[in-house]
């Protein structure tokens, strides 16, 4: 077994307490400093950066959601000049907008040592060849653990994704020891190599690092025997910093959360009233180690619980599990974060008419999107070619704001469900 920090995963929790009541104390001056909204927030509530004395004092603070970004895209919630950053990336925003993310190198080197941690936590070593299959690009799968490979000073394999039949290649022809990509992604690597007759054992990989969308227990079963490896579970979000904000170990029961760095609470998602341990609630962080986006108990929307007691491995980080559900209605699709106002957003801004519904499924592994779009009663008296190449056109429209294919089908005026109440736009047939 080896541990990357055991001073840090492994220290006790007066410890623990002591380092993240200092840093909190100099984060919360960081943004009451450097962020107009942050001070304005803090001010609206009468709260000075001298009232936080220890962490206990964190309920004080308020909420940060993922429109604050928004409505302050693109950089509005930097605590930095522009020059201090060495890094931006973007993910998903609710609209046609994305969520702007920004680093320091000191932010660099805080996420790199999460990802490192989780490499570890795999039984990475220095000696290893890590196989990055996770997007590289304004996603942080890539980067993120191509960083946390060279940090703890093994061989990074930038592969990104597609193309699996020269993934395969480069596993048998490099030997790589483990392989990171999106679990249903480590499906498909794992279908492929039984399709081509090739036998999992031949292959030199033991371990895999699979996150970034929700993924079952009987799935890691799957990927274990399809490609004779141990399947680690790896959760980030970009707005906290990317993969490694918590990690499986040897013992696959609950991710350790890097508690130094990213500090968690769990609230009931309608009261807003912090939870116990054990609870299952919606999974809120407060960046106390970074310094370009020091978000203060942001609202990641994963339902998710936590867990103090000390793991078999030897770790004493909090725990969290597998997130189980979202409070809001983000679809994750192949990887991808979509919401369904981003397709609504698409639509409006092509003229049609908002009457939509989602559909995802699993098919062979892989995660499906169709969009149902009405059309309106001009539209229908179109031909044929006509409308085939409006459902093109949206298709294009789609593809270049959710960064996935999404097959549409143009249906007759008022043929889909109307409701009397919310509108139903999702129909997500997967199984988790
Ligand atoms: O998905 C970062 C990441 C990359 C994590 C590679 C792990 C591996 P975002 O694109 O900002 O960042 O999406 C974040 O994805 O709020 C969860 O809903 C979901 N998610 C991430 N990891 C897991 C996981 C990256 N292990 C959103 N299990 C989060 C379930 C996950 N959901």
């Amino acid at each position: 077994m080896s541990i990357f920090k055991p001073e840090i995963e492994c220290a006790s929790r007066d410890y623990l307490h002591a380092l993240q009541s200092a840093r909190l104390i100099k984060m919360v001056k960081n943004a009451y400093e450097n962020v107009p909204f942050y001070r304005q927030k803090f001010d609206e509530i009468g709260l000075k950066p001298e009232d936080i004395h220890s962490i206990d004092d964190i309920t004080k603070l308020p909420f940060t959601v993922k429109t604050d970004l928004r409505d302050n895209y693109p950089f509005g919630l930097f605590a930095v000049d522009k020059g201090d950053l060495v890094r931006i990336h973007a993910s998903s925003g609710t609209t046609g907008k994305p969520t702007v993310v920004g680093y320091t190198k000191h932010d660099i080197d805080v996420w790199a040592d999460g990802a490192a941690r989780a490499i570890c936590a795999a039984g990475g070593t220095k000696d290893d060849t890590i196989h990055v299959s996770y997007g590289y690009g304004l996603f942080t799968g890539g980067l993120g653990l191509h960083y946390g490979a060279e940090y703890m000073g093994a061989t990074a394999l930038p592969a990104s994704s597609g193309n699996t039949k020269r993934q395969i290649q480069m596993l048998q022809d490099f030997g790589s020891d483990i392989i990171c990509c999106t679990p249903s992604y480590a499906m498909f690597i794992g279908e492929t190599v039984r399709d081509m007759g090739i036998d999992p054992k031949s292959l030199k990989v033991r371990a895999g690092i699979f996150g970034a969308e929700p993924w079952t227990d009987e799935m890691r079963k799957e990927i274990e025997r399809l490609l004779d490896i141990k399947a680690y579970d790896i959760y980030g979000l970009s707005e906290i910093a990317g993969p490694g904000v918590s990690y499986d170990c040897e013992c696959q029961n609950g991710m350790h959360v890097c508690e130094d760095y990213f500090y968690p609470e769990i609230i009931d998602p309608d009261t807003l009233e912090v939870l116990p341990d054990g609870e299952y609630g919606e999974l809120v962080f407060t960046c106390i180690g970074k310094e370009a986006l020091p978000l203060v108990r942001y609202r990641t929307r994963d339902i998710c619980a936590l867990t103090r007691e000390t793991c078999p491995c030897g770790r004493t980080t909090v725990r969290m599990t597998k997130p189980k559900g979202r409070s809001d209605d983000m679809l994750i699709i192949r990887g991808v974060n979509v919401f369904p106002s981003q397709v609504e957003h698409v639509l409006l801004s092509l003229n049609m008419a908002p009457n939509y519904l989602i559909l995802v499924d699993r098919k062979n592994n892989l995660d499906t999107m169709e969009v149902q779009v009405e059309m309106t009663p001009e539209m229908f008296s179109d031909t044929v070619k006509g409308m085939e190449n409006e459902e093109k056109r949206i298709e294009a429209a789609l593809q270049s704001t959710l960064n996935i294919f999404a097959k549409v089908r143009l249906m007759a005026p008022g043929t889909l469900p109307r409701s009397e109440g919310k509108a139903k736009r999702v129909i997500d047939n997967r199984v988790f």
